[in-house]
């Protein structure tokens, strides 16, 4: 398929290249929501299993390298860390991610570095200072931090007093970060806190970054927006001022609903893509961008679904990468927005499946990963033996 005369073939292909993208150790797991759980046979539940089944993602997408985990998801207590980083490189993988866990113990009830009582405060710091640990022993350079601190109602606690409390706290963290460590503060404006959320949207997390510190920056998680919210516009905006350290890539119709990615708004993503590359172009570089995926897939088959995400995440990419910058630009000069507006829906039109189906099978890849996988019969041979290991179903009609 040929690409349109402004676009240089082997710079969008280099691109496409270069384009990585982690997933998330949970989206392999059993999860739901908080009205119960859909079990799958072939989701995964041991760490080892988890790590088998990105690989799998990896083999058929060829971007996936990395793995976030989960610490008190996947790292048991005892665990051999180092084990883990082995089994990880053996199946050509490597960890991403650490997300350390301060929003599911009992004591967390209210709130973990900003709770009230010193003692639990000082608990969730040493969670943290202890992933960061355990991110150093397994080969992580990234930290993410999500907090579910908050209130739930008007009076429950002083605001201002918790802000204080997470300016200590994160200061602390950034101070304790190994030099090539860089923490992500991730805001969501509410849920599981009802009434205010700590830290609940991008300016918050933004200041909290800045004060911590230069190796802390700015998490955008695409389902923690209220709705009508301009995405685009905050991924803009903490560009230019360098504080965009990653997403986490899902979609959402109403709110945290971390459903696959595009699935809802495709049109937001790849005006979210347009803002990276529009900022690349300009300056002649990768911008240095954690592109982490973060749902998890509470009806369809986990494998399937991840592998469905990490392609519209290069569909999206691939779009951005035929805007014509040089049209956009002096249509903007003459404000005509009429144009304007085409140059971007011109790209974002251009169905790129057959070019990336191209891209692939040069690099000798699965023209299409999703059917290829769907072929390969790793889901069937897993759950067959992972159903075996699972507790019996306690459906009370099964
Ligand atoms: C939940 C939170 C947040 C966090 C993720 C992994 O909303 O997005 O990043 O769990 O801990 O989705
Ligand atoms: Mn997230
Ligand atoms: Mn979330």
């Amino acid at each position: 398929m040929k690409l349109p005369a402004h676009v240089d073939e082997q710079t969008f292909a280099n691109r496409l290249e270069r384009f990585r993208i982690e997933t998330p150790s949970w989206g392999y797991g059993d999860t739901g929501t908080r009205f119960g759980k859909f079990l799958q046979d072939a989701a995964a539940t041991t760490i080892e299993e988890k790590l088998a089944d990105a690989a799998e993602v990896h083999r058929y997408t060829g971007c996936c390298p990395a793995v976030a985990v989960h610490v008190l998801w996947d790292f048991a207590p005892g665990i051999d860390l180092r084990s883990v980083g082995q089994s990880a490189e053996e199946l050509g993988l490597c960890i991403g991610s650490i997300n350390p866990n301060v929003f599911q113990d009992q004591c967390y009830k209210y709130g973990s570095v900003a709770n009230r009582d010193p003692a639990i405060r000082r608990r969730a710091v040493r969670h943290i200072l202890d992933s960061v640990e355990m991110g150093r022993q397994v080969g992580s350079t990234l930290l993410s931090l999500w907090f579910a601190d908050g209130t739930n109602y008007p009076g429950q606690a002083s605001i201002r007093q918790r802000k204080r409390w997470f300016q200590d706290a994160l200061r602390q963290v950034h101070d304790a970060l190994p030099n090539d460590m860089t923490m992500l503060v991730e805001y969501k404006p509410f849920e599981p806190a009802f009434y205010h959320t700590d830290i609940a949207d991008w300016g918050m997390a933004y200041v909290f970054a800045k004060q911590a510190g230069p190796r802390a920056k700015v998490l955008v998680d695409t389902g923690h927006h209220l709705p009508g919210c301009n995405i685009e516009h905050i991924v803009a905006f903490l560009i230019d001022e360098g504080m965009l350290g990653g997403f986490h890539f899902n979609d959402r119709k109403y709110a945290d609903d971390d459903l696959t990615m595009g699935s809802i708004d495709p049109y937001q993503l790849f005006r979210i893509f347009h803002e990276i590359v529009g900022a690349e172009v300009e300056r002649g570089h990768d911008l240095d961008i954690a592109y982490m995926v973060d749902q998890s897939h509470n009806l369809k088959p986990k494998i399937e679904a991840m592998i469905q995400t990490v392609m519209s995440a290069q569909e999206h990419l691939a779009k951005a990468l035929l805007v014509d910058h040089g049209a956009l630009a002096r249509a903007q000069e003459r404000e005509d927005l009429v144009l304007a507006e085409r140059i971007l829906k011109d790209a974002y039109e251009t169905d790129v499946r057959l070019l990336l189906a191209e891209w692939r099978q040069r690099r000798n890849l699965p023209a299409d990963p999703l059917l290829a996988f769907r072929e390969s019969g790793y889901a069937e041979r897993v759950a067959k033996n992972r159903r075996a290991r699972k507790p019996a179903s306690t459906d009370r009609y099964a």
